[in-house]
């Protein structure tokens, strides 16, 4: 198992502060095609996602959010329900949050009121760069065009509303994902890297730091539970090196997991 995690967080941590100067460069205006910063002028199309004009059936309202001299949230409902159970249901909410005038993220809604899906513009260029799809209303999956050129390079796996994967692309030329995070309750435990893009992990690395904390702690409240049981037998090399074991049975394990994830990718 290789131990260069602080190289790997160093890197990503770059990769993201490019990113960021990128954003700052783009989002200069921070206004998209056909918006204004002056809200008497705003576009009477202020390019709806939500699509109501093509359903006429559907309710609309329009509301003025914090900070916004005029309506900038629209509120979409459908008649839900039978004749004696008739109501009004949320489908769709779009809001303009830097008040161009433009829409520029939405999120729609079941029956239940729970969240289904969300896209949103973030950098505000006229052009979608974020999606997030729910389920059960927490957040299930989410996609992200991180550097704007319109491609999605970093794909996010929720489950329970728990990050639990991570995948980028940050070098690759093909487009696909050569960055694999793997998380363990909420913390980040692992990072894997296609180094040559054929689409395999070449390199793993570990948090080893946390690790070695992880196993002081670990072999701290052995010994504290030996003592009290008048043995301290509990605390032996053995029990690091099956942990040891453990851990790279689990990364193969993701290996294939990731492989078999990538395999489904390629037949979808
Ligand atoms: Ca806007
Ligand atoms: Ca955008
Ligand atoms: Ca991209």
């Amino acid at each position: 198992m290789n131990a260069r995690w602080p190289i790997a967080l160093v890197w990503i941590g770059t990769v993201a502060v490019v990113a960021s100067c990128g954003d700052a460069g783009i989002g200069k205006a921070l206004i998209a095609p056909g918006g204004t910063v002056d809200p008497e002028k705003w576009p009477m199309d202020d390019k709806s996602l939500c699509k109501y004009k093509e359903n006429p059936e559907l309710e609309v309202s329009e509301s003025v959010g914090p900070g916004s001299p005029k309506p900038n949230v629209r509120r979409v409902y459908k008649l839900a329900g039978d004749r004696e159970s008739r109501r009004k249901v949320l489908v769709c909410r779009e809001i303009d949050t830097n008040l161009d005038g433009i829409k520029d993220v939405a999120r729609t809604f079941n029956d239940r009121g729970e969240a289904i899906h969300e896209e949103a513009d973030t950098n505000y260029d006229g052009r979608l760069d974020s999606w997030a799809d729910f389920e059960g209303g927490r957040l299930a999956k989410s996609e992200i065009d991180s550097n704007y050129d319109g491609k999605i390079d970093v794909w996010k796996f929720y489950v329970e509303g728990d990050l639990l994967r991570v995948r980028r692309n940050t070098h690759c030329p093909n487009g696909k994902e050569d960055v694999w995070e793997i998380y363990v309750r909420g913390r980040l435990d692992r990072i894997g890297s296609d180094l040559d893009c054929d689409g395999h992990v070449d390199r793993w690395d570990r948090d080893t730091e946390r690790l070695r904390k992880d196993e002081q702690q670990r072999r701290a409240q052995a010994e504290a539970a030996a003592a009290d049981g008048g043995t301290r037998t509990a605390v032996s090399s053995d029990a690091g090196a099956s942990d040891a074991h453990a851990t790279a049975t689990d990364a193969k394990a993701d290996a294939k997991t990731i492989k078999r994830d990538a395999a489904e990718e390629v037949v979808q």
